[in-house]
């Protein structure tokens, strides 16, 4: 079995990955190898701040390993919040205030185009690879549902009449921009 660690301090992004990979691959927490740090994140692109997570657990553990970022990127707010969606409204990582600021900032607006993109860095023996996932979507103009995490309560799926706060884990893991980069990782790992 392929043992990764999984470069998070996020329990529902944990969560999501463990549904999608089953019991094929073995998917270690930061905790699980006694990692603690809050690994600061510096870059202004998704891309960078996935290898900055990923580099420093290979760099400090000698572990393979991955790690996410993930963006909401709002059409009418020129692609923010983006690589800064955890720290909108401030440094506080505060998923309703983030969520109050974006609702705030597109109260007139009548274009609610959206998407949540995903970078994943993997690195296996040193070597990086990305997979990059999208859903598109719109921005609702309150919140719905108590399920997932973050921006999830205001965010609806293109398809769908509901927000993703309002979906299973596993139906959102079907159609969302983490569930459709690990199924990237997953067939690049297959071929290892
Ligand atoms: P790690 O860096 O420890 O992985 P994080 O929660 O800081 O966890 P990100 O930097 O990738 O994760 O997330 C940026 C923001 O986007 C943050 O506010 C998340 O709550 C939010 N977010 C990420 N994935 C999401 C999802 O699937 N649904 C809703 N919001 C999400």
């Amino acid at each position: 079995m392929i043992e990764l660690v999984f470069a998070t301090n996020n329990k529902h992004k944990l969560q999501e990955i463990k549904a999608v990979v089953g019991d094929k691959f073995n998917i270690l927490s930061l905790a699980e190898i006694g990692c603690t740090k809050d690994i600061p994140e510096t870059a202004d692109a998704l891309e960078g701040n996935a290898s900055i997570k990923s580099r420093y657990v290979f760099d400090n553990y000698g572990k393979n390993c991955f790690a996410d970022d993930t963006g909401l990127e709002i059409e009418a707010l020129d692609g923010k919040p983006g690589v800064y969606s955890a720290r909108y409204a401030g440094p506080g990582h505060d998923h309703q205030k983030n969520m109050d600021k974006v609702l705030n900032e597109l109260r007139n607006q009548n274009n609610r185009a959206a998407q949540f993109r995903t970078v994943i860095c993997l690195i296996i023996d040193g070597k990086e690879m990305f997979f990059d996932g999208i859903v598109k979507g719109t921005i609702l103009t309150e919140k719905h549902g108590d399920k997932g995490f973050g921006y999830d309560p205001i965010f609806q799926p293109e398809g769908y009449d509901v927000s993703f706060a309002e979906m299973d884990l596993e139906a959102k893991n079907k159609i969302s921009h983490r569930g459709r980069a690990v199924q990237k990782l997953i067939e690049y790992l297959k071929l290892l």
